[in-house]
């Protein structure tokens, strides 16, 4: 949050994306329980056919994880992780849009970037050693997103005595490691996390103080769709949590979130579409 100056195009791998409307990024989980309990080919082919769905509703970016980070879940070996992520990658490089991957593992990342990821989304915010060296020397952005604890118990106990200084100061120590290390601000985006390692009201305090992150000049991505806390506002289950996921990331876009990573990407693109109009008319 002290640097003023706003990325207004994001660097990303082989892209160079304007950020003067919010981008829309489509999740795209490569895991046996997301998608069928068939064999790793059978979690990979439908990745990709999922992806190419998201891609014609009109996503901006596509996110490919091979680890679920939800919380309680179990830890994904990187070499499995890999082999999930680096088929899907191989078969959408030409689809037109940047791919991201979501991973901790420098390993991970290092496929990922040879096989053309446009950007790297950590969780944890490049903390694992050696992971800032292989990013360092490819163009792709990207994202370092706050967590408290790791996924397996974050959600147990979650404490801070400010939660919105906290996490924008871890941010802005995250930024400035990855500056040092010749990473520019043109590739970096920052993430607060919601619902990695927060209560409910600590969620809430951040997407409402987005704009304070915001104002750091990093462009800010918010992962809110279909959530817990929409859960515990709505008393709705994971499917059934659209209109909340839409009504959160549309008072992040309005605190000045660059980037939203949601599950919906044709109703989150009508939300916004209705959105901007309001805006663009006055
Ligand atoms: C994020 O916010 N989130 S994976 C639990 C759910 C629904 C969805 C209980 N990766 C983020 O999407 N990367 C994930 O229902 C992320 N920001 C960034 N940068 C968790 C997730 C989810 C978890």
């Amino acid at each position: 949050m002290n640097l003023l100056r706003p990325v207004r195009r994001l660097a990303c791998g082989r892209f160079s994306l304007p950020l003067e409307r919010p981008l829309v990024m489509g999740v795209v989980n490569v895991t046996p329980d997301s998608f069928s309990d068939g064999g790793r080919h059978d979690t990979v082919d439908a990745a990709i056919a999922h992806a190419r769905r998201l891609i014609a509703e009109g996503a901006d970016l596509i996110d490919i994880g091979g680890e679920s980070t939800r919380p309680g879940a179990a830890p994904v070996a990187p070499e499995e992780e890999i082999a999930r992520v680096v088929p899907v990658l191989d078969a959408l490089r030409d689809c037109g849009v940047p791919l991201s991957v979501d991973t901790r593992h420098p390993s991970t990342m290092r496929a990922a970037i040879e096989h053309g990821a446009d950007m790297i989304n950590d969780i944890a915010a490049l903390r694992e050693p050696g992971a800032i060296d292989v990013v360092r020397d490819a163009r792709c952005a990207v994202c370092l997103m706050h967590m408290q604890g790791e996924p397996a118990t974050m959600q147990q106990a979650p404490a801070y005595d400010e939660v919105v200084s906290e996490v924008g100061h871890f941010l802005d120590a995250r930024v400035a490691a990855l500056r040092v290390s010749g990473v520019a601000r043109e590739r970096i985006v920052v993430d607060p996390g919601i619902g990695f390692g927060k209560t409910l009201r600590h969620n809430l305090l951040l997407l409402g103080a987005l704009d304070e992150l915001a104002a750091g000049g990093q462009p800010v991505l918010i992962g809110v769709s279909r959530k817990s806390m929409l859960g515990d506002l709505t008393g709705r289950p994971a499917g059934q949590r659209l209109a909340g996921s839409l009504a959160a990331m549309l008072a992040a876009v309005a605190r000045g979130a660059a980037i939203v990573r949601v599950h919906d990407v044709a109703e989150s693109r009508d939300a916004l579409r209705v959105w901007m109009a309001i805006d663009d008319a006055q």
